[in-house]
């Protein structure tokens, strides 16, 4: 089955889905996305990834040209145009086409592109064995830079952080802040379990206020685990007893080892495994149904 694009309000084949090179988005990062999923038919928490995506167009003064109920009905229809019931969303919002000039004015007409794919789950065995990270040497970018709590189309800082990860052999890296702290991963969150309460960098840290972070911290309530937003060094993470990263793609993922060092025993933990099998009970049940 070819594969169909909503590209401003059509549905369009893949081949066909094309923006300008005068796109403001190609040509500086200037736009926002977000990575939503789809579970068995529904997409998990899709009013808060819509929040986020309107919260990241506000802060860059980027006008969407639709509401909130007509992004939500245009991702609906791209899953059910692609026959999705397990998949990855990728939604953006560009400034728009524009001249060579920085000037933001310039782009008249915001677009929309929403990617709707069947995707290939991470392998089971990651969950069963665990993630080793390295810190990357690349700082987060400072909020008073480049706020990562804008999930902009500029990923560079990400991208180089990713670079470090790929030449030392790793799939994920921990970021710092200017000062020295924990605040995330290039593409995930992180928490750390200390003794019977779990640890998180909060959002004013500069990191990106994660869907899943936000779940993670919710079941954890339910089921009685005290969370701290608090900033803390590296050190913490490893004496931490366990570790584990939060994201739309990866869910939660446990971390067996930092920089080397061996976390709690080597092995995913405890409370990381019935928070993601609270997590994946959760998925299955909840979120905004594509078929009727
Ligand atoms: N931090 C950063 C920097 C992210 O980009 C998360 C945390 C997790 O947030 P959510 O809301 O997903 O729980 C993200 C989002 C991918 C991919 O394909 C993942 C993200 C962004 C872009 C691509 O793995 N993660």
């Amino acid at each position: 089955m070819a594969q169909l694009i909503y590209l401003d309000g059509e549905l369009v084949e893949r081949d066909q889905a094309k923006v300008s090179v005068y796109d403001h988005g190609l040509l500086y990062g200037d736009g926002v996305f977000e990575g939503i999923r789809a579970y068995n038919g529904r997409v998990f928490r899709l009013e808060e990834h819509i929040e986020r995506l309107e919260r990241s167009a506000r802060a860059i003064m980027l006008e969407i040209p639709l509401s909130s109920e007509e992004l939500i009905e245009a991702t609906v229809e791209t899953c059910r145009a692609n026959e999705v019931r397990d998949g990855y969303i990728r939604m953006l919002v560009t400034r728009g086409e524009g001249d060579l000039g920085l000037d933001p004015r310039k782009c008249a007409n915001p677009s929309i592109v929403i990617i709707a794919a069947n995707i290939q789950l991470y392998p089971e065995e990651l969950y069963e064995t665990g993630l080793p990270l390295i810190t990357v040497s690349t700082r987060r970018n400072s909020p008073a830079s480049l706020d990562p709590g804008i999930k902009s189309l500029n990923y560079l800082n990400n991208i180089l952080a990713k670079i470090e990860c790929i030449l030392a052999d790793v799939q994920e890296g921990i970021m710092l802040t200017n000062q020295g702290l924990v605040s995330e991963c290039t593409g995930d969150n992180i928490f750390i379990v200390m003794g019977d309460g779990l640890v998180t960098p909060p959002v004013e840290a500069g990191i990106l206020d994660g869907i899943t972070r936000a779940v993670v911290m919710e079941l954890a309530e339910d089921e009685g685990i005290r969370v701290t937003e608090k900033l803390f060094p590296i050190t913490e993470v490893y004496t931490a007893d366990e570790c584990f990263l939060t994201g739309t793609a990866a869910e939660l993922v446990p971390v067996v080892k930092v920089d080397g060092r061996q976390i709690g025993d080597g092995k995913p933990g405890r409370t990381t495994r019935r928070l993601l099998d609270r997590f994946r009970e959760l998925t299955k049940s909840e979120g905004t149904p594509i078929y009727d």
